[in-house]
């Protein structure tokens, strides 16, 4: 369900970030103190008194004419539409500082919206400095309101007056699923997320490296809520790479592992190069539930036939994508997205699977019996019992009377016949253990572990 979604708005250093961690309680991850990182609205869920929202941190804006950095209109086009479509706009000024230039021009832009902003005054360490704030009647955004994001002070009273006459949203058990969009430089992350939010949240520009930092995004559906993390394109070169660079590739690697599911883009007009291969095989070592998103179908002639080469293609690159769903659409076009979406849900739910060891010890019984491991001698392994012992993903382990000499070809040969007898595990990947069974021992007829035993 959609949540009431509140705007923070301020010069840089004005204490947007603090307030933001002070209502969200947590320490939002470390941002490099080098200017121009974060170029796009970056987005929190937050939750007061049972209710939740979103929290959106603008960045950026300078409504300024001179000393204009790159892509500094289309950061501020974002700004003004997030303005705009906001439930409530907190205006952020620094009591300490007084009215700066820059406030004037953001106040500016905030008239025309008035009747839903509030003129915070921060950095207002103690009670006796609030008598002090009538200065700030002069932005002409009515009465101000005085608090210390830092130690706390007036924001309760702020949230209560920010969230009055806003529709509830009730907090709700059920998680929201964390995505990463991973690809190249230049494959659509940004454009598919806008996309998806059906509005312009992230910058896009045909430079590539316009994503600097990750950036979670939320979107809502009817039954499920879902973080999108927009990512930095990955380059080639990550070994030797230095400050803005470096530092974006280290942001996309946490992304993956923060992440529920993930999405690696590929462009659908170029095919699968050695990047992509190496941008996918950091999927596949996550474990992660994973698909793939082939974007700017549009641009393509598009047959079923077509459709059908491509992923034959992938798959004779990259054999192990039979496990994984390969998507085509258009982030351009908003062709598939419906697709998309529940096919994050589908693979997220399938890394869940639990598989009971009455069925798991079948399997052995019916299916693998019959080719058990051997030895390196020769001799054949015995295969007592199965369990799962994890979800995300699904892990299981095989009691065996001897443990060495099992080859990885046999791992791989298993693999493949649980996928074909439990439905494929389509999306995720499997862990396979083998442990060592003393059958002549009496505890050890106990099976251990196992899932439906906890
Ligand atoms: N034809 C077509 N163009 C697209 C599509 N998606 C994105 N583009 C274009 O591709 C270019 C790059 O898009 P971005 O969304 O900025 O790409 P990105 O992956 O976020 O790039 P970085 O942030 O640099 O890693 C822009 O010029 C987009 O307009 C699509 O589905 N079809
Ligand atoms: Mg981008």
């Amino acid at each position: 369900m959609k949540k009431p979604r509140i705007l923070i708005m301020g010069r840089p250093n004005v204490g947007k970030s603090s307030l933001i961690n002070r209502i969200v309680k947590t320490r939002r991850a470390i941002t490099l103190d080098e200017e121009g990182i974060t170029r796009d609205l970056v987005s929190v869920a937050a939750q007061w008194k049972g209710h939740s929202f979103e929290l959106l941190d603008s960045g950026g804006v300078l409504f300024n004419r001179k000393n204009r950095p790159e892509l500094q209109d289309e950061i501020e086009g974002l700004v003004l539409t997030a303005m705009h479509s906001a439930d409530r706009v907190l205006f952020l000024v620094d009591y300490q500082h007084g009215i700066h230039d820059l406030d004037m021009g953001i106040a500016k832009q905030l008239r025309v919206i008035a009747d839903k902003v509030t003129l915070v005054v921060n950095k207002v360490d103690d009670k006796a400095s609030a008598a002090y704030i009538s200065d700030f009647y002069k932005l002409g955004l009515g009465e101000p309101v005085a608090i210390s994001a830092t130690n706390g002070i007036g924001v309760n009273v702020l949230l209560d007056r920010t969230l009055k006459g806003l529709k509830r949203v009730k907090v709700s058990d059920k998680e929201a699923i964390r995505v990463a969009l991973i690809g190249r430089p230049n494959m659509g992350k940004s454009s598919l997320l806008n996309a998806l939010l059906n509005q312009d949240r992230v910058l896009v520009s045909e430079l590539s490296g316009t994503t600097r930092d990750s950036v979670d995004v939320m979107m809502s559906t009817q039954d499920q809520d879902f973080v999108f993390v927009d990512t930095a394109g990955l380059r080639r070169k990550g070994k030797h790479a230095q400050g803005v660079e470096y530092y974006s590739n280290l942001r996309t690697q946490q992304a993956i592992e923060h992440s529920d599911v993930v999405v690696v883009l590929l462009d659908a007009s170029v095919g699968i190069l050695g990047q992509d291969k190496k941008i996918i095989q950091k999927a596949l070592d996550a474990k992660k539930p994973f698909l793939i998103f082939m974007n700017k179908w549009d641009l393509l002639e598009r047959t079923d036939q077509l459709r059908k080469d491509m992923l034959h293609m992938l798959k004779v690159e990259m054999p192990m994508l039979d496990h994984f769903p390969i998507l085509v659409g258009s982030a351009k076009e908003k062709i598939h997205l419906g697709q998309l979406i529940s096919t994050i849900v589908d693979v997220y739910k399938v890394g869940q699977t639990r598989i009971h060891t009455s069925e798991l010890n079948q399997f052995i019984q019916q299916v693998i019996a019959q080719y058990p491991p051997s030895t390196r001698r020769g001799n054949r392994i015995r295969i007592y019992y199965g369990t799962q012992v994890g979800i995300l993903p699904p892990h299981f382990v095989f009691f065996v009377n001897q443990t060495d000499g099992i080859a990885q070809d046999y791992y791989r040969f298993l693999e493949r016949k649980l996928r074909e007898y439990f439905n494929g595990f389509l999306g995720t990947a499997i862990e396979i253990q083998f442990n060592h069974h003393r059958s002549s021992s009496g505890s050890a007829k106990k099976k251990p572990g196992a899932l439906e035993d906890a």
